[in-house]
C-alpha cells in the first residue's frame, strides 16, 4: 500500500470539504470523517502489523504527522467561520450612532405633593417642625380632645369612616395637633405643620372627594396672639397666590378654637374687584383657623392660664385649584397623565 499517496488523496479531500463547510456544527462532522477514529486516516493504523519492524515507526509517525496537519487545516477553517460568524453579527447588530435619541418622557412630582412641599418650605423657613401622625385614628385624638365630645352636634361636620367604636379614619389632620402637645408634655412651646391625607363620608361632586390632603398648623406659647395668626396666614397666601394678595378673616366656628375664622383670600382673577370665579365677592376662602380653645389646651396638658395657640387647616386640592383655575377635583385623582403632565418644574 503506498501510504503517502493514500494521505495526500485524503488531504485533498480535506481541503475540497473544508471549503464548503460554513457552519460549525458541519464541521464537526468533517472533523469525524477526517481524522475521528472510524476516519480512512485512523484505519491506515490496522496495516502496521502487514508493516515490516524497521518501518513501523515511520509509518506510526507519518499517520500521525497527517492526523495534525489534518487538525490544523481543520482548526484554521473553524477560526476563519467563527470570524466570519462575528463579523456578520457585528454588522447586523450595527449602532448608529449619529441618529437622534428616542424621545422619553420625564415623569414629575404629582401637583399635590408640590404644593404640600412648598407648604412644608415656607414653614420649615419661619421655624417650624413638620409632623405626621397615623391615618387610621382613634376617636378621642380626632375628635373628643379637640372638644368634641360623643353626642356634639359638631360632629356632623365631619361625616367619618369608622372602623370600630373607637377608631376611624381621620376626619383632618387636627389630631397631630393633640399628639403633639401630648408628646409635649405641657411644658414646651409647640409649632408644627402636618401635612397629610384625611378621610371624610362626604359624597364627590367638582369640589368635594371623600380623601383629600390637609395642611394643619399649630403655634402653642406664652404670648401668641391672633395678630401671629393673621400675619402667618398673609405669609401662606402670598407664597402661594403672590405678593400682592390680601386676606380677611371672617367670623366661624370650630368646637376646637375660639374665636374661629373662615379665611379668604383677594381673588386673582378679579384682584378684589368681583368676577365669576369669585362669584362677584372679590374673595375666595382658602381655609379654616381660630385661636386655640382653652378646652383643647388644658386636655391635651397645656395650663390656659399662661399658654395661648393658634391653628389653621387648609386642604391642599382647594389651594391647587384656586391657583391653577383647575374646575373639577377629581382631576387629581384619575391620574390623566394630560392633566398631571402640565405641572412641572418650578411652582409658579
Ligand atoms: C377642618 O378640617 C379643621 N380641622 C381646620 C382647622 C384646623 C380649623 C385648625 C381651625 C383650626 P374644614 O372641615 O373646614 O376644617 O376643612 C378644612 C379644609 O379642608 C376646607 O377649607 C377645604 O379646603 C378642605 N375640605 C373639606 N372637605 C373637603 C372635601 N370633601 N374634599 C376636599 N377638600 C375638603
Amino acid at each position: 500500500m503506498d501510504i503517502q499517496s493514500t494521505i495526500k488523496k485524503l488531504e485533498r479531500e480535506l481541503n475540497e470539504a473544508l471549503v464548503s463547510v460554513d457552519k460549525i456544527e458541519a464541521l464537526q462532522d468533517v472533523k469525524a470523517a477526517f481524522v475521528g477514529k472510524k476516519s480512512e486516516l485512523s484505519g491506515l493504523m490496522r496495516h502496521m502489523k502487514d508493516i515490516p519492524n524497521e518501518e513501523k515507526p515511520a509509518f506510526g509517525q507519518t499517520i500521525n504527522a497527517a492526523k495534525q496537519r489534518f487538525n490544523t487545516m481543520i482548526e484554521s477553517r473553524k477560526k476563519a467561520i467563527q470570524a466570519k460568524r462575528l463579523a456578520r453579527k457585528l454588522e447586523q447588530e450595527k449602532i448608529d450612532v449619529t441618529l437622534p435619541a428616542p424621545d422619553f418622557t420625564r415623569g414629575a412630582q404629582h401637583v399635590l405633593t408640590r404644593i404640600t412641599e412648598s407648604l412644608e418650605d415656607l414653614f420649615i423657613g419661619m421655624g417650624y417642625l413638620v409632623k405626621e401622625g397615623p391615618e387610621i385614628e382613634t376617636d378621642e385624638l380626632n375628635f373628643e380632645k379637640l372638644n368634641l365630645p360623643k353626642d356634639h352636634p359638631a360632629r356632623d361636620m365631619q361625616d367619618s369612616f369608622y372602623i370600630s367604636d373607637e377608631t376611624l379614619l381621620r376626619t383632618h389632620t387636627s389630631p397631630v395637633q393633640v399628639r403633639t402637645m401630648l408628646e409635649y408634655g405641657g411644658t414646651k412651646p409647640v409649632k408644627i405643620i402636618c401635612p397629610g391625607t384625611v378621610y371624610r363620608r362626604d359624597d364627590d361632586d367638582a369640589t368635594h372627594s371623600h380623601q383629600f390632603m390637609q395642611v394643619e398648623g399649630l403655634v402653642v406659647d406664652k404670648d401668641t396672639t391672633l395678630s401671629d395668626l393673621k400675619g402667618t396666614l398673609l405669609a401662606l397666601a402670598r407664597h402661594l397666590f403672590g405678593e400682592d394678595r390680601k386676606i380677611r378673616l371672617r367670623p366661624s366656628y370650630f368646637p376646637f378654637t375660639e374665636p374661629s375664622f373662615e379665611v379668604d383670600v383677594t381673588c386673582a382673577g378679579c384682584d378684589g374687584a368681583g368676577c365669576a370665579t369669585c362669584k362677584q365677592t372679590g374673595y375666595i376662602e382658602i381655609l379654616g383657623a381660630g385661636m386655640v380653645h382653652n378646652n383643647v389646651l388644658e386636655a391635651a396638658g397645656y395650663d390656659s392660664t399662661q399658654y395661648q395657640g393658634f391653628a389653621f387647616g387648609v386642604g391642599v386640592e382647594r389651594l391647587a385649584m384656586l391657583k391653577y383655575g383647575i374646575d373639577d377635583i377629581r382631576h387629581f385623582y384619575t391620574n390623566d397623565v394630560r392633566f398631571l403632565s402640565q405641572f412641572k418644574g418650578e411652582l409658579s
